[in-house]
């Protein structure tokens, strides 16, 4: 009865790392998934989640289910995180937060609601995007179509033509945002670029929905990076937002994040909620507790919330460090007058190199550095060791 099943094709940043762990070559890279490595590119588990995890056995709890809608103590600070303790939308009781399975699950959830409660309604979705957006919405059957974003002659933002499709897209559409560190461009708009895109979001009764990957990760600072949410949750508009803690808390594997929807009112947040709750029920019935509880504590405790604090503050300075570096050695190199400062413009965890697909397999072909095709590097996986050896390949890939 399984015969007429088909091969499905693997995933394009997952399967790079298949690709990577084949090879034997000594010099070879893994670029592809965006993970945090240490300087001797080793998976790193922060100081904080071990302090927190030692906490939790001390106190010997057990293991009982979660409700559907997740730990009570984990959706509190996970809001109040985002928000800041003091916004309205928080103190008012505005917000309806469920934990969900990490980001991926977050957007599931919301994409299930947007499929429910606004049939037809569209999805904007940046070109490009982080390639599980269209996974998602298309298995949550809502349609979506792409803004403009990336210009390749800049290796920038393309402001103007984001502008231009976000206002031509039918009244009351949904246009997900990454809130920062654009995953794969690196590429933010400006506090008052984002100003300019709230705007045309109020004037066609768009609703924003945020995809928070990298809170406190991109710029080291946790307020900083939530600052483009909270410039639209401040104009009192209804919005989403999807958090993930698998970067900024090393918790990938966890499974660890949330779905937050700013209502109107406490009472129509109180109906989101039980409609998530539903949508959740037969799917996964309830999520798990122990990341939650993780999160639950650092953000809880004013002491691990300083650790933590600090602890993305190195990871993402040794991030700013690699991306310094590698600039430093493209310029030295690169005697054809081409600027690669947009390197060192670009935030987060990625960056991307505006190699087009030829130039990217020759990065791996000849030089064993691992990378989507689409030109994207995480730096999350470089060492200031290879940054010389990884100019010289894209050096070559870029001018042969
Ligand atoms: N959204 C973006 C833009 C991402 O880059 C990622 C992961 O890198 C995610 C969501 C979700 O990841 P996870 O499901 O591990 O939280
Ligand atoms: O963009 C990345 O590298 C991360 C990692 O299904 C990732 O988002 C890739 C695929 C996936 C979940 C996370």
């Amino acid at each position: 009865r399984f015969e007429g099943v088909t091969m499905a094709p693997p995933d394009p940043i997952l399967g790079v790392s298949e690709a990577f762990k084949a090879d034997t070559h000594e010099m070879k890279l893994n670029l592809g998934v965006g993970a945090y490595r240490t300087e001797e590119l080793q998976p790193y588990v922060l100081k904080v989640v071990k302090k927190a995890e030692n906490l939790m056995l001390e106190r010997g709890e057990n293991k009982e289910y979660l409700p559907i809608e997740g730990l009570a103590a984990f959706n509190k600070v996970t809001a109040e995180l985002l928000f800041g303790t003091d916004n309205p939308v928080i103190q008012k009781q505005r917000v309806a937060t469920v934990q969900g399975l990490s980001g991926t699950g977050s957007l599931r959830l919301a994409a299930a609601l947007i499929e429910r409660y606004f049939p037809g309604a569209k999805v904007l979705i940046s070109s490009p995007t982080w390639g599980n957006h269209k996974n998602i919405f298309n298995d949550a059957r809502v349609p979506w179509s792409e803004y403009r974003y990336y210009d390749p002659k800049t290796v920038g933002l393309d402001f103007e033509g984001m502008i231009a499709d976000i206002k031509a897209a039918p009244e009351g559409s949904f246009v997900l945002l990454h809130g920062c560190a654009h995953n794969p461009t690196g590429i933010d708009p400006t506090p008052e670029q984002w100003k300019q895109i709230a705007d045309v979001i109020q004037e066609k009764n768009h609703i924003p929905f945020f995809d928070v990957a990298y809170q406190g990760f991109a710029s080291g600072s946790l307020d900083e990076d939530a600052a483009s949410v909270r410039l639209f949750a401040a104009r009192g508009i209804e919005l989403l937002v999807a958090q993930s803690y698998s970067k900024n808390l090393g918790l990938y594997s966890e499974r660890i994040g949330a779905m937050n929807i700013v209502c109107s009112s406490a009472d129509a947040a109180a109906r989101v909620k039980s409609q998530l709750k539903r949508i959740a029920r037969p799917m996964y019935s309830n999520p798990p507790i122990h990341g939650a509880r993780i999160v639950a504590n650092v953000v809880g405790d004013p002491g691990l919330f300083s650790e933590w604090k600090a602890e993305m503050e190195m990871m993402a300075g040794r991030i700013k460090n690699v991306r310094q570096k590698l600039f430093d050695s493209l310029s030295a190199k690169d005697k054809s007058g081409k600027d690669w400062s947009f390197i060192l413009k670009q935030i987060g965890m990625f960056s991307f190199t505006g190699l087009n697909k030829a130039q990217s397999d020759n990065m791996t072909n000849k030089w064993h550095v691992y990378m989507t095709k689409d030109g994207r590097i995480s730096l999350a996986g470089l060492s200031l060791a290879k940054c010389e050896y990884l100019a010289d390949a894209i050096f070559d890939s870029y001018h042969n």
